[in-house]
Parts: C-alpha cells; structure tokens; sequence
C-alpha cells in the first residue's frame, strides 16, 4: 500500500499555523489516512540550497522541503509562473511578458524537483501534483522512471484552443499535460478546452470511457470542482456573531486577493453605476471591499492597486457626504474567523472575476449565511462557481448595468426569494464539499491501470488505499 505524495509550489507551515484553509485541511485528512508527504518549496529561498528535500514530521504526515537559488525562484514563480502562465490561462494574453530566462528556470525548477521526489518515490505510492507552477513534473519523473501513478489538478482556468497558442511554449505544455495518469479540472468548461487543445495539437482521441489517447497511451480526464468545509465555515461565522454587532447599513462585501483577473475596477464602476441610477440608495448601502496585495513584484499588479485607489477615491468623492462613506476598501488580508462574520452579516457578496478556476470566496459568502435571514450571491458567469452555483444572480462583469441591475434586485429581494436561494445553494455545497473533491480525484487517480513497457499493468486495481469519506 502507497502513500499520498502530494506536491505544490507551497506547502503548509511546518507548525501547522497555516492549515486554516479547505484545501490544505482536505489534503491533510487525505495524507493522514495512508501516511504521506506534502512537498513545496521552502518559504525563504538559499544561495545554496540543499542537495536533497529538507524534512519535517508532523503528526500525521511529513512534509519535504526543497530550497532554490533567490533568482531561479523570481524567474520561475514571478517569471514563468505569474507573468507569463496566469495571464494566459486566465486570457489576459495582453500582460504575457515573455524573457528567455523565465521558461529556462521552469523548467529548470520542475527538473530539479522530479530528481528529489525520484529519489523518495515508491512504485505504488501515488503522486497528486498541484497547479500551474508544476505542470512539466509528470514529464520529468517519467524521464527518471518514476513508476507511480502522477495526477494533475489546474487550481486556475484553461483557456481556450487559441488563446493557449499565444503562450511561446505551448506545444512544450500541452505535451508536458499528457505525460500525467490523470488531470483535473474545476469545470466542464475547462476540460472541454482540454479535450479540443489534445485533439488539435496532438490528435488525441476521446474514448467511451472518457479517457484519451495520446501518442500510444491512456490519458484520464475530468472535472472535479474545489469547494471549502462548508459546514466548518458556518460555524466559524456563527459562533463569530454571537459576540459581533451587524452592519449599522446593508452591506455589500467583496474579498479578494488583489488580482486583475478578480474584476475589481468592473465591480466598482457596476457599484457606481448604481448609485448614479439609484439616488435612493445612496447613504442607505455601503461596500466593503477587501483586497490584500499579492505579486506585488509584477508591474500587472502594481497598476491594479493605484487603479483601485482611484476608483474608490473617485466613487467616495463623486456620492459621498460627511456622514457617509460609500467605499471602504481595506487592502489587507484578515483571519478567517473575522472574514466568516464579515460574511455573514452582509446583505450582498459581490463576486465579479472576469475568468476565474473557481472562486471560493463565493462558496464561502453563502456559507457563512444566516439560514433564516441570509443575503444574496451575485456572481459572474466567468467564475467557475457559476457551473454549480446556478441560484446565485448571475451576472456579466463587463457590463456595470447588469451589475447594478443585480445589486438592486438583491437588496430589494424578499426574505422568502432570499431564503429559497441560500437553501439550494447550500443544500448543494454541503453534498459537495472539499473532503468529497479530494476524494473523487483520488478515487480515479487509483484506478487508472498504468502499464508497464511488456503490458502488464504493475498495480492491482483493488489496491486497499483508503480515501477520505
Ligand atoms: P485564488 O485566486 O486565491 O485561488 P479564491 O478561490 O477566491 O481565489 O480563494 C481565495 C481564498 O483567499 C479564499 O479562501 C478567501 O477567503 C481568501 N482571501 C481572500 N481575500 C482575503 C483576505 N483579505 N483576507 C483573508 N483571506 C482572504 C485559486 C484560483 C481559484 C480557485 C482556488 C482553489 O484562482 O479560482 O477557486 O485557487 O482552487
């Protein structure tokens, strides 16, 4: 029986300080069943780093640490990873900032990282890679004869056909794609993009059983949308508003990491346009928006931070008084518990991206809701919740009218609509929160039968490797 090796670009803190979010907790459970290893880069960078993984016992798994060089680390992570892959994968092709030396250290990166985890793979062990940052890893563990099974989950979109042939390497990561077991998406939607960027560039074919075949082997796809402890968040945010005064007015909130793909400057020019139509509302709504910096090496993200300074300034100078602020805008993270309450005791969640893998902060927001008083979802259709969250009012980011149409309904919307809203919305995410997508994603990865140069497929089907319920 294997263990659960799973990788990522970060792992979670060594002291556990960090295991507040779903995912972590979901795959901390999941290496917790079998014995297992998360393995990310170490959290300050080394002029000379270690030969070999550098690890930790915690007390359910270990986790291994690799060290890089401070300047292969920015080309990889600010270089390839955030200025050159984001962008494209979220169809901002416009910001792609193409240098030589970004794709060389990616590469270089996943290289050094497949020589590490060769050296601690075992055949049966399974391997769950993680995101956009990894995406050569299968390749270069199967250049090592690394026997395992090796999955692939994309956190962010995929973009379609086109837009992916704007990246200089894409034939490298459509190739670099099909080298895994298994790869998961957030939604139908991206995996359909999968199966179209195969079929053209590599005339993969679609089997019945949903697999691929690509340059002689089986390639297994699907959609395995991410979502939070549900039930978990509802506590945090009612147990946080026993002690916690609501809102003096409704509020409408918005949190996210300050990020161009978020559609932050479309969800306030949407609240603007409400306000200008809507006099009525004024000194009667506020917004709270939360946007901690992330990236800020980037240029794409230095000029969304003063955009939004601006337009707040702007939207408060245009509608505000002495009495009333119209925006408050915070550009810091905050604890968990103190963003549950905040949640909850907001009439409107505004969730606006332009593209987006999924949007937690929307499962989060409904959530976190009062059954019997609970507010009301507006989300954009380019978010991958939009795919599940079908009760939510689903909006255009690009059209400010459609955004302040929406803003109006949910705060004119009877508690009896409101009501009727939230309870499909939750009843759904209770049945499909992050233990079951974890799950799901293992469960296939298990059974994918890979076989070995003379046929014979090396691990059994029925492998008792237990996953998380
Ligand atoms: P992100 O782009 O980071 O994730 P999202 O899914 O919204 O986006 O998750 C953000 C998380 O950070 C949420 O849990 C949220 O509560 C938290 N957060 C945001 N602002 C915060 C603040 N000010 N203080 C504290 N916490 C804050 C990527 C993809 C998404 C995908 C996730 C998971 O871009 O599409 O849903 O991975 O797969």
């Amino acid at each position: 029986m294997g263990r659960l090796i799973v990788v990522s670009n970060r792992a979670p803190s060594v002291d556990g300080s960090s295991d507040s979010g779903g995912l972590v907790v979901a795959l901390i459970e999941a290496l917790a069943k079998n014995g297992g290893l998360w393995i990310g880069c170490a959290p300050e960078q080394s002029d000379t780093p270690t030969e070999d993984l550098v690890f930790h016992q915690r007390p359910d798994f270990d986790i291994g640490l690799f060290e890089l060089e401070p300047e292969l680390y920015r080309d990889y992570y600010l270089g390839y990873s955030n200025s050159v892959l984001w962008p494209a994968l979220h169809g901002r092709v416009d910001l792609i900032d193409v240098q030589p030396r970004y794709a060389k250290a990616y590469r270089e990166v996943a290289k050094r990282l497949a020589a590490l985890i060769a050296k601690t793979a075992r055949d049966d062990d399974l391997i769950w890679v993680h995101d956009y940052q990894m995406i050569p890893l299968a390749h270069e563990l199967k250049e090592l004869n690394v026997k395992c099974r090796i999955g692939f989950f994309l956190h962010i979109p995929l973009p379609d056909l086109q837009t992916f042939k704007a990246i200089p390497d894409w034939k490298d990561l459509a190739k670099w794609l099909s080298d895994y077991d298994l790869i998961g998406f957030q939604t139908r939607r991206d995996l359909g993009h999968m199966i179209n960027i195969f079929r053209h560039t590599m005339r993969g074919e679609l089997r019945a059983n949903g697999t691929m075949g690509i340059a002689g082997r089986e390639v297994a796809l699907g959609s395995f949308p991410i979502s939070i402890d549900v039930s978990g968040f509802r506590r945090l945010a009612a147990k946080g508003a026993e002690n916690t005064e609501p809102a003096p007015l409704p509020r409408l909130i918005g949190v996210d990491r300050l990020d161009y793909s978020k559609g932050l400057p479309q969800r306030l020019a949407g609240y603007e346009a409400f306000l200008a139509r809507h006099p009525e509302f004024r000194s009667k709504v506020a917004l709270l928006q939360i946007a901690p910096p992330t990236r800020d090496d980037v240029d794409a993200y230095k000029a969304i931070r003063s955009e939004l300074e601006h337009l707040s300034g702007h939207i408060n100078g245009r509608f505000g008084t002495v009495e009333w602020t119209p925006v408050q805008y915070i550009h810091r993270a905050m604890p968990r518990n103190e963003l549950a309450v905040l949640f909850r005791f907001s009439r409107v969640g505004l969730v606006t991206p332009l593209f987006d893998g999924m949007n937690l902060v929307a499962k989060e927001y409904v959530a976190a809701q009062d059954e019997t008083d609970p507010g009301v979802l507006i989300l954009s259709q380019f978010a991958g919740a939009a795919e599940e969250m079908t009760e939510a009012l689903i909006i255009n980011p690009h059209d400010p009218e459609d955004i302040a149409r929406a803003i109006k309904t949910a705060l004119e919307m009877p508690l009896a609509e409101r009501i009727g809203r939230h309870s499909a919305l939750y009843a759904h995410l209770d049945q499909h929160n992050v233990g079951r997508w974890s799950a799901a994603f293992l469960k296939q990865l298990l059974s994918v039968q890979r076989l070995s140069p003379d046929g014979v497929a090396p691990f059994p089907g029925s492998t008792p490797w237990t996953q998380t319920a």
